[in-house]
């Protein structure tokens, strides 16, 4: 079993819980003392640090909000003056002023060491030659997958995204072996391979490590098919470190979540009341060992559920389930609240069926529409109209009775929706809400 640091990975519970209570400790204590804004939240609810003594004291702390983040733009959640900063990140998304983000030397080391571990437990080793065709810049995948690569001693390629054909010829070149990049992107790079003549035989990949964006098990299954790779689930968000919070270990049973660094917790998003291990809701996040920018349940959006139970691989550390949406890209439509992840599971069924789709969400006078857009095979839209009529018949259907209301369906040519060389867009909103 491939592990980076045995002893962090498969610490017994109770020595971790240890851990935990004793970082977490100190955590608040150094927010207590160092961010007025934390101080201002636990004076609110009548909170001293000397009250967390257990770890279901968490509890008991206010919840950290993305708009918590903005309203303190650009450094003034940080806990150590600028002098002790060493890198800045920021993640883009929604409207106005970008999150800011700030580490520590230590903070660099903690995100590499937490990367190199994330690389290994998915079969990377310093024999791998790694392609990090996630953006480099302020997005955080680029720069923390590529400190990760050469802690572990492998060869980073840092292509970033875009210039696909570019990237084609280094895999070919460079007998690149491990690809990192959104899900996505890995399926359009290999829509370029094809229209260039390659086959997967023509590269050494073996291994892929994707994130950044939700995806299915049946996305995962297309890729692995096509690109002949074992594909890897890897979690992560600026807010909380970047790419490496969380990682799938061989059986692909959940992600891992690194709880020497971290507390997680699942919460009902609409009571925030913490829910019990086995529960679909929002994860939230606690940083245990963080310096510039500690952060006290982190209310991610994220969707997911936690298993505490033994995993065969020998890790004791809590896996999350892969992310089935965010509770704030749903979008609400007559009332009923539409993921695309669940657009893409029943698409991905129907054979003939690209994994290219975009939902458009209209107001027609007062009654919202949604119209799916799905690309079909070049083979099918070559095909007789009939056949094309009957899928668009099919994926209505099947639409309707998963997302349970009406559905307009619109079969789109091959390659005619935009591809993206990072997060891929899946839903337009036209409604001005
Ligand atoms: O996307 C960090 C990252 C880079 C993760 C490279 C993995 C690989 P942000 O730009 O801050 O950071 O976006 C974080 O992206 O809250 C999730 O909604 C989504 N996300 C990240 N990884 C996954 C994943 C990076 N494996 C937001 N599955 C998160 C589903 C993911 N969603």
């Amino acid at each position: 079993m491939p592990y980076w640091d045995k002893e962090r990975e498969c610490m017994p519970r109770e020595q971790l819980e240890k851990h935990q209570l004793r970082k977490l400790k100190e955590t608040v204590f150094k927010l207590y003392a160092f961010v007025p804004a934390y101080k201002e939240k636990m004076d609110k609810v009548g909170i001293k640090p000397d009250d967390i003594n257990s770890l279901k004291d968490l509890e008991k702390l206010p919840f950290t909000t993305k708009q918590d983040l903005r309203s303190n733009y650009p450094f003034n959640l940080f806990a150590i003056p600028m002098c002790d900063v060493v890198r800045i990140h920021s993640s883009s998304g929604t409207t106005g002023k970008p999150t800011v983000v700030g580490y520590s030397k230590k903070d660099i080391e903690t995100w590499s060491e937490l990367m190199a571990r994330a690389l290994s437990s998915a079969g990377a080793s310093k024999y791998s030659v790694i392609q990090n065709s996630y953006g480099y810049g302020l997005f955080t995948g680029g720069l923390g997958v590529h400190y990760g690569v050469e802690k572990l001693g492998a060869s980073v390629i840092p292509s970033s995204g875009g210039n696909t054909k570019r990237q084609i010829m280094l895999m070919q070149d460079f007998g690149t072996t491990v690809l990192t990049c959104t899900p996505s992107y890995a399926l359009y790079i290999y829509e370029v391979m094809e229209e260039m003549g390659l086959k997967p035989s023509d590269l050494k990949l073996k291994i892929g490590i994707f994130g950044a964006e939700p995806w299915s098990e049946r996305m995962r299954k297309e890729i692995e098919n096509k690109l002949e790779i074992d594909a890897y689930d890897i979690y992560g968000l600026s807010e909380i470190i970047g790419p490496g919070v969380a990682i799938e270990c061989p059986y692909k049973k959940g992600l891992h979540i690194a709880e020497d660094h971290f507390i997680a917790e699942i919460i009902d998003p609409v009571t925030e009341e913490v829910l019990p291990d086995g529960s679909q809701g929002e994860l939230v996040i606690t940083s245990l060992t963080k310096e510039a920018l500690p952060i006290v349940r982190y209310r991610t959006r994220d969707l997911t559920t936690l298993d505490r139970s033994k995993c065969d691989c020998g890790r004791t550390h809590v896996r999350m389930q892969k992310i089935m949406g965010r509770s704030d890209d749903m979008v609400i439509i007559r009332g009923v609240n539409v993921f695309p992840s669940m657009v893409e599971s029943v698409l991905l069924n129907i054979p003939g069926v690209e994994p290219h789709y975009r939902l458009i969400v209209e107001r027609k006078g007062t009654l919202d529409q949604l119209e799916v857009q799905v690309e079909v095979s070049e083979k099918l839209f070559s095909d007789e109209v009939k056949k094309l009529e009957l899928l668009g018949a099919r994926i209505t259907r099947e639409l309707e009775s998963t997302l349970g209301i009406g559905v307009k369906v619109r079969l789109v040519e091959p390659k005619s929706i935009e591809r993206s060389e990072g997060k891929s867009k899946r839903v337009i909103d036209k409604r001005n809400i």
